[in-house]
């Protein structure tokens, strides 16, 4: 699948720092010193509904990664995936009485238009769920024959048990587990599972639904886990710097997505950080297309908002935080916008040197935004009260918040 165009990202006179970032699986902050490029995986959109404020938060999120590393003078080799089949996709197709393929396409294309006006940089790798499956076939075939998964009425599960570090990236409780499982997709009560938690790798063809050819598997379509692992070893292989996606994600995506990576190559861990972020909501609901409770980022463009200030709004808030879309988010994003473009349009201004120094600062410490945008309010204020002499700073300043924050002035 092809992604979406880069937004050209300014160098900056110095160097940036290495991040260091909370991981879920360690529970604290890791310090990461990747080689000359750096490999991160970030779960992608099931296209089946337009981008909201939420997934807009999480992929800012991982684009703050890149620009930390990039400043760095490191490459990036970013992997993203498309759940271009699943339940909820097809589920959609059914209620609105489309073909599932056209929903996904349509979805997708509008996802790329939202990150290209975002100035989300896009990854390498852009894959679908479907384009996968041939690479999907072979693993499932080896985690069956090696005593790691198993066939119940023609589906096959992973065995959880096979992998000792099974809940070393959540470190929630079995209860918590069971519970999550049944919310997000998993089925635990179904009855001849070695354990209620085992999640499917592949899904024999059922009445109706799309099903591949899945060679010894049987006709079918891969699970959801096993299609980020396969996509994943693929382009990055084991050892990869950040597994990122929103918290909901934690369970079981991502700790069955590592067990299912440990077993496989018997390496450990999959990824050095495991990364989350926070849920967005909407009227004290998490925002989703379930719920419905949606703020897309396509309508607020249409509506003439510009994406600068969308994206102003996502990075007031900690990445880590849950939080809530309301009007005055959109509002302050704006006013803030105008603020720091009059600042930037005056031919001189107070020195930027140490803002470019605390933008780095405030970002390679858990990409810690509001920090890095405190940091820029202060030097648009002192703009405002006082200009400066310095005839490079306000170029200096559009630079440095269009590279390490994503916002062109
Ligand atoms: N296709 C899978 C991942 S392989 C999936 O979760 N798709 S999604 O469309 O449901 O979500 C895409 C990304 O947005 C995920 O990282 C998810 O954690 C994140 N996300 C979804 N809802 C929210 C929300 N309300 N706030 C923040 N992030 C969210
Ligand atoms: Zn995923």
């Amino acid at each position: 699948m092809h992604a979406w165009p880069a937004s050209e990202v300014p160098a900056l006179p110095g160097k940036g720092r290495d991040l260091r970032i909370h991981d879920t699986a360690t529970g604290g902050r890791v310090t990461l010193a990747p080689g000359p490029v750096a490999r991160i995986y970030v779960c992608g959109i099931t296209p089946y509904d337009a981008t909201h404020m939420g997934h807009a938060a999480t992929y800012n999120a991982f684009d703050l990664v890149q620009r930390v590393w990039l400043d760095t003078k490191r490459q990036v080799h970013y992997v993203q995936n498309v759940t271009d089949v699943d339940d909820p996709l097809l589920e959609r197709a059914i209620r609105d009485g489309i073909d599932w393929v056209g929903l996904a396409e349509r979805e997708t294309a509008l996802f790329r238009e939202d990150m290209t006006a975002l100035r989300m940089l896009p990854p390498q790798h852009y894959i679908g769920a479907v384009e996968a499956i041939p690479g999907i076939v072979p693993l499932v075939e080896r985690l069956r024959d090696s005593g790691a998964a198993y066939e119940l009425d023609g589906d096959i599960y992973f065995s959880v048990d096979a992998d000792p570090h099974f809940g070393q990236v959540s470190n929630y409780t079995t209860e918590l587990m069971r519970h999550l499982s049944a919310e997000r997709g998993g089925d635990p009560d179904r009855p001849g599972k070695k354990n209620p938690l085992d999640p499917m790798l592949w899904m024999a063809a059922r009445e109706g639904e799309p099903s591949w050819d899945g060679a010894s598997l049987g006709l079918g379509r891969p699970g959801w886990h096993i299609e980020c692992v396969a996509i994943a070893l693929d382009h990055l292989g084991m050892g990869f710097d950040v597994q990122g996606g929103g918290s909901d994600l934690i369970f079981p995506h991502h700790e069955m997505g590592a067990s299912h990576a440990q077993t496989l190559t018997g390496e450990f861990p999959m990824a050095k950080a495991y990364v989350h972020a926070g849920m967005v909501g909407l009227d004290g609901e998490k925002m989703s297309k379930s719920r419905g409770n949606l703020v897309f980022v396509s309508r607020l463009r249409r509506d003439g908002v510009d994406p600068a200030a969308i994206r102003l709004a996502l990075l007031s808030h900690h990445y880590r935080a849950d939080w809530e879309w309301t009007d005055q988010v959109l509002q302050d994003a704006v006013e803030r916008l105008g603020r720091w473009r009059a600042a930037v349009s005056r031919p001189d201004g107070p020195s930027a040197d140490a803002l470019v120094e605390e933008l780095r600062e405030a970002l390679s410490d858990d990409l810690d935004a509001p920090a890095a945008l405190a940091a820029v309010d202060r030097w648009a204020a002192l703009q405002a009260a006082e200009g400066g002499t310095d005839d490079s700073a306000p170029g200096l300043v559009s630079r440095a918040v269009d590279a390490l924050l994503g916002v062109a002035l």
